[in-house]
């Protein structure tokens, strides 16, 4: 894949931000540089060479326009404008915007690999939850079976470090998550997933040599701050 050149991001539209004008035609992601679920969106766009044809639209989530709303009624990010229309939920968007859009495929026609990745895909609500919900308890109890079931599946199909051997949304499903677990998993409580775990280790250096992965990657200190308000702060 060739190098990305970087992109200028625009300043997040605070609730003082003008409402770019709905349905004019242009495609728009309607994002947050610091989700989660934003940034498979991203990764999405950029792997696929869109970045002219789907413009970003950050918002800042804490003081959001009111207009948004109106947008998108459910009120999160991320939503999609396309084609007179918005949708949201972001393993969805990645979906469309693979199937609706140029740029190299990012799933597999292989009917095998395309079972597997929709079983991971099914898996990663699981996931998110069971991590997220071991920072109050004792994660290096309780995350061990969730990136344990990860480092199997990496084990399925060996033609490529990925989870379906090529580079899939599948990977951009979960790195997401990955890369703020495994910051704050080891700033907070000491815990390296990869040990013990070579094809997650692999797997997370492969996604680091990806330009539209790296270039949408979280500030660690940004969030170990956020996570540790988030989920460790006193009630
Ligand atoms: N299931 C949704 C989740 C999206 C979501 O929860 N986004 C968060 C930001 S990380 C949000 O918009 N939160 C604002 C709110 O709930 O008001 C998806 O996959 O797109």
């Amino acid at each position: 894949m060739a190098t990305l050149s970087k992109e200028i991001l625009l300043p997040p539209l605070d609730a003082t931000g003008v409402q770019p004008p709905l349905f004019d035609g242009t495609t728009r992601l309607y994002t947050c540089y610091t989700c989660p679920y934003c940034q498979r969106v991203w990764i999405t766009r950029n792997y696929k060479g869109l970045q002219e044809k789907i413009k970003l639209v950050p918002l800042n989530l804490q003081n959001r326009p009111a207009w948004y709303k109106d947008v998108y009624p459910s009120n999160k990010v991320p939503s999609l404008e396309h084609n007179g229309k918005i949708i949201g939920e972001s393993l969805d968007l990645i979906k469309y915007v693979d199937s609706n859009f140029e740029g190299p495929s990012l799933f597999p026609d292989d009917p095998e690999k395309k079972k597997f990745g929709e079983e991971l895909f099914s898996y990663i609500d699981t996931f998110v939850r069971t991590v997220f919900s071991s920072f109050k308890g004792d994660p290096a109890k309780e995350t061990g079976p969730v990136f344990d079931y990860l480092e199997n599946a990496l084990h399925k199909f060996d033609d490529g470090p990925f989870f379906l051997g090529q580079f899939s949304l599948v990977d951009i499903a979960y790195i997401t998550f990955v890369e703020r677990f495994q910051i704050f998993l080891s700033e907070v409580f000491k815990i390296d997933i990869t040990a013990g775990r070579p094809k997650l280790a692999v797997w997370i250096e492969e996604l680091n040599k990806i330009d539209a992965y790296t270039q949408t990657k979280i500030d660690p200190k940004e969030l170990v701050e956020n996570y540790k308000n988030r989920f460790l702060a006193q009630q």
